[in-house]
């Protein structure tokens, strides 16, 4: 796929379609299985490729497990800033952390890992939450020509929204495939969310705009 400009390559960045954002996975996305159709169905329309693992540590500083009396859910504030604490998920190594079993790995260029150092969570595929430490995906699009990138996966208010964002901030067109995604809307996280996207610059598309061929 071209972008309107016939200049460039377009990329669809597929973001944590892991089992334990899946329904029966520890921080279960509602529906979350349903990405993974759509996604098959459009990676191969993509010049780029890239699917993001979220990979944590046991001990990793977003896990409520590790701090002492803190619920799931709940807020602390870390040196970088307000974090929520969730769940343990998507462990290293362990069958929650793994793709989704029907999903088209194999078409996938590169695979970023995020989040796995204990102490700094990573929501956006190109920089951790501490606004500083880099995954170095802005770099490999770059070397590849890449100028629209497309977001879809898991979860639309924090992983998709947030690598959207950054994906802007970077200096690509930036567009979320909404019926591609799915949310996990924590406190109304999935409106907060959507307006942060529409004010950073951010577009929403469907993927049949994508396979029909009428988004370029
Ligand atoms: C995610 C919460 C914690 C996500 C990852 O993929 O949206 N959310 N870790
Ligand atoms: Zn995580």
């Amino acid at each position: 796929m071209s972008n309107s400009t016939g200049i460039g390559q377009t990329a669809l960045v597929a973001i944590d379609v892991q089992n334990d954002f899946c329904p029966g996975g520890a921080l279960a996305v509602e529906h979350g299985h349903e990405v993974v159709e759509p996604i098959n169905a459009m990676m191969p329309l993509f010049d780029v490729r890239v699917l993001t693992q979220d990979w944590h540590p046991v001990d990793h500083s977003s896990f409520a497990s590790n701090h002492a009396g803190a619920d799931p859910f709940s807020k602390v504030e870390m040196e970088y800033g307000p974090q929520v604490l969730w769940p343990s998920h998507c462990v290293q190594g362990t069958d929650g952390a793994s793709f989704h079993s029907g999903l088209r790995t194999d078409l996938a260029g590169l695979i970023v890992r995020k989040g796995y150092r204990s102490a700094i969570d990573s929501y956006s595929a190109f920089m951790e939450n501490d606004k500083s430490t880099t995954t170095g995906l802005a770099g490999y699009l770059r070397e590849l020509d890449v100028r629209t990138v497309y977001f879809a996966g898991l979860a639309t208010d924090f992983c998709v929204a947030w690598s959207a964002m950054d994906a802007v901030r970077n200096g690509f067109a930036s567009r979320v495939i909404l019926d591609a995604s799915r949310a996990i809307d924590l406190d109304g996280s999935l409106d907060a969310a959507m307006a942060s996207m529409r004010d950073t610059g951010v577009e929403f598309v469907e993927s049949s705009e994508i396979l029909a061929g009428t988004t370029e």
